[in-house]
């Protein structure tokens, strides 16, 4: 049976999304550290994002594809709710959070990680405008895992493992991590999600470790 490669830097929200979805599955795979548009990222994904995966002749690109596969091609747990109507907000919150939700955190994370400013300061006119629409996501998501303790469905899904490791960066942060113990509701997801085996064992790196 051919090894499951992933292949991506593991500081990668994405990477670390994928990592999840086979560690609950409970499938194995194998690690592979790349850069974005390195030869071997290039290779699989045209846009040279990571992560890509690659099981026997399987090549995928999209962590929404590659998580997909994973929970179809394999046994064990299902990574979905069983319900029509759940797995479709299921999706509502993967779709919501890739197209709405992770590139105003990616862009104020960005900014906060690798600053740009030749002096090696933080560049305030990125982040400062950013600071409203942080605020505003960590509340609406807040709000809608503040029943459930889940984005959809009654246990931890696909969407979770697309929220969590944003949420891990965002709490490290001064502005957003403030933001995100004051909706009390997100600090305590993330309290009781991060003591999941699949969450210890993906650890990541520090970021000051990401090649340049
Ligand atoms: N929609 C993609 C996003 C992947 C993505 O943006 N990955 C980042 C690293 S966290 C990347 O490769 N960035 C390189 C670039 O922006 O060109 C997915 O879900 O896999």
């Amino acid at each position: 049976m051919d090894t499951l490669e992933i292949i991506g830097a593991p500081q990668s929200v994405f990477v670390r999304t994928v990592r999840l979805a086979c560690e609950e599955k409970g499938v194995a795979y194998r690690l592979i550290s790349a850069n974005p548009h390195s030869q071997a990222v290039l290779a699989i994904n045209p846009f040279g994002r990571i992560p890509v995966l690659r099981h026997g002749d399987v090549t995928l690109f999209e962590s929404r594809a590659i998580t997909t596969y994973v929970d179809q091609a394999f046994g064990g747990p299902a990574l979905r709710p069983s319900g029509a109507a759940e797995c479709a907000r299921m999706e509502q919150w993967i779709s919501a959070l890739n197209a709405e939700i992770l590139p105003t955190f990616v862009a104020y994370t960005r900014a906060n990680y690798r600053p740009t400013l030749s002096d090696g300061s933080l560049d305030r006119t990125v982040i400062d405008p950013l600071l409203p629409k942080v605020r505003r996501h960590i509340e609406l998501l807040a709000e809608t895992v503040s029943t459930t303790h889940h984005l959809a469905g009654s246990h931890f899904t696909l969407a979770d493992m697309g929220l969590m490791p944003m949420l891990a960066y965002l709490r490290g942060l001064p502005e957003s991590g403030g933001m995100v113990l004051g909706a009390r509701a997100l600090a305590s997801y993330f309290e009781r999600h991060s003591l999941r085996p699949s969450w210890i064992a993906t650890e990541p790196p520090p970021m000051s470790e990401l090649a340049r």
